[in-house]
């Protein structure tokens, strides 16, 4: 009988193999298991830039005194080396890690400004594969990492595709009738009102009723206010459709009589909903996020109770909603192949060096009763879960002093807007979310810093708190 591999040796086979071709490459890697896509999750300013940034950073320097203890592959040095590579999308723009990096270690540090559009990167991470066995089959092994980086508005576009333009505009106009949306809201509803929606529709009608109620959103994401569930998404951050009509419509009063009679300003504004799912929030579902295998959603707890009940109820609704659109489950090969699944998913309360570190048990289990009916509805479903407070940057570090005969822990960092460390008392974090009574106006004021290495860090990497666990568990399975 003929052996067709009687010539063939495992040297011959890999060569053939490796030059099947670059287009094998990411099929090749799914199949073996080498590709995570990793989905960073989080509302506006919850640290989604500075989390990649940082992640980046410290794969890249994981050979030169890794400061990542909890990260297994790195404390037993088996990570070989780690690189950016070309980018899987041609048409989307490359994540500026090298401009993000440099202003946030500049000796003038600063903070990235808030994010404006999409980008993208691929990591190359190698490593030498754990134990014995592996060891003796291949010396290196290659995980490749891609991450994408978006405005956190863009999430809130998710939520709107179960609706239709009647369902989305009666769900807006409901939630003007509550405070702090009704007061916002005013001059916007006097601008509905002296509109009849049957009236023919005209460019300028469109626009005039969709700057009104942009303003109104842009009302409701002032800081001071902090409300999060604002949709649609481009609305308050339009990256490249500014201007475009795809952007001129708002919700309207349910109709009357008069119905909505082809061409009318109702009739109008529906369909460009209608193109907006289409064009906009699907494609951006669709294309970007139905392809990841791990996640992390990032919240910024502390900022929420720094702004009071309300945004903090509306970062929760918000949260929740986001949530319900990705696809979680166990990944096989199969699904990795044609459906993938996210069947890891880390819930992380981010800026954790805001508070002393006597303070995390307390943000770590606010952050799990927050979380508590997305993260069951994911582990139901399969899904590993963990949550953990993380400092993607540590500014600030934990002093601890008597004070008037008791023992309390202060930080010490620059705030926000000043050039000088200082020594404050942060305050506590409750560890259940406050009740009414609970939410003095006085009682949150958890404060921002600026980004500055604090003096006790000596690594040549920042420091950071908990980074390296974030990772293990995000990566650690398919770093073995
Ligand atoms: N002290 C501290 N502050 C942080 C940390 N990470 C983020 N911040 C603060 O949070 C702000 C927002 O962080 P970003 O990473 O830009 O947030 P984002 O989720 O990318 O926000 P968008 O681009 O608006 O969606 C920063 O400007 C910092 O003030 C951290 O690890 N420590
Ligand atoms: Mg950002």
């Amino acid at each position: 009988m003929i052996n067709p591999f009687k010539d063939w040796n495992p040297e011959r086979l890999t060569r053939h193999v490796s030059q099947a071709g670059s287009q094998l490459d990411d099929w090749l890697h799914l199949t073996l298991d080498r590709t995570v896509r990793l989905a960073v999750t989080g509302l506006n300013q919850s640290g989604k830039t500075v989390f990649t940034t940082t992640l980046i950073h410290h794969l890249l320097h994981a050979l030169q005194g890794s400061n990542l203890p909890g990260l297994k592959a790195a404390e037993e040095n088996r990570l070989l080396g780690t690189r950016i590579m070309m980018q899987p999308d041609l048409d989307i723009p490359a994540f500026p890690y090298e401009r993000h990096i440099r202003t946030l270690l500049a000796n003038k540090p600063a903070w990235p400004m808030p994010t404006e559009a999409l980008s993208e990167i691929r990591l190359a991470i190698r490593f030498r594969p754990a134990g014995l066995l592996s060891g003796r089959l291949s010396t290196s092994s290659t995980l490749y990492l891609d991450v994408i980086d978006y405005p956190g508005e863009w999430l809130l576009d998710l939520p709107m595709l179960k609706h239709s333009f009647d369902s989305w505009s009666e769900l807006t106009l409901k939630l003007c009738e509550e405070e702090p949306r009704r007061t916002l809201s005013g001059r916007w509803r006097d601008h509905l009102a002296s509109l009849n929606p049957a009236e023919p529709a005209s460019e300028e009608i469109m626009r005039g009723a969709a700057e009104s109620y942009t303003e109104f959103l842009m009302a409701c994401k002032h800081p001071k206010v902090g409300l999060s569930f604002l949709q649609p998404g481009r609305f308050t951050i339009p990256g490249d459709l500014k201007g475009a009509p795809l952007l001129t419509f708002c919700p309207l009063p349910p109709p009357g009589p008069e119905g909505s009679p082809a061409g009318s300003i109702r009739d109008a504004m529906a369909r460009r909903f209608d193109s907006y799912l289409r064009l906009v929030a699907e494609g951006f579902l669709k294309r970007h996020f139905s392809r990841f295998d791990r996640q992390i959603v990032l919240l910024d707890l502390l900022g929420a109770l720094n702004r009071g009940p309300t945004a903090f109820a509306d970062m929760h609704t918000s949260l929740e909603a986001i949530l319900e659109n990705f696809r979680h489950g166990p990944s096989s090969l199969l699904s990795r192949l044609f459906s993938p699944r996210i069947d890891r998913l880390l819930f992380a309360a981010t800026k954790a060096d805001y508070v002393a570190a006597n303070q995390h048990h307390n943000m770590e289990r606010l952050l799990r009763r927050l979380v508590a009916r997305s993260a069951n509805d994911a582990s139901f479903l399969g899904v590993e879960i963990q949550s953990q407070s993380l400092a993607s940057l540590r500014c600030t570090r934990t002093v601890v002093r008597d004070h008037n005969g008791r023992r309390l822990s202060f930080v010490q960092g620059t705030p926000k807007g000043r050039e000088k460390e200082t020594l404050l008392f942060p305050g506590e974090i409750p560890e259940t979310v406050p009740d009414a009574e609970e939410w003095d106006t006085h009682r949150f004021h958890f404060m921002e810093f600026e980004p500055r290495r604090p003096p006790d860090a000596e690594s040549p990497t920042p420091p950071h708190i908990r980074m390296d666990q974030a990772l293990e568990f995000l990566l650690g399975d398919k770093l073995r």
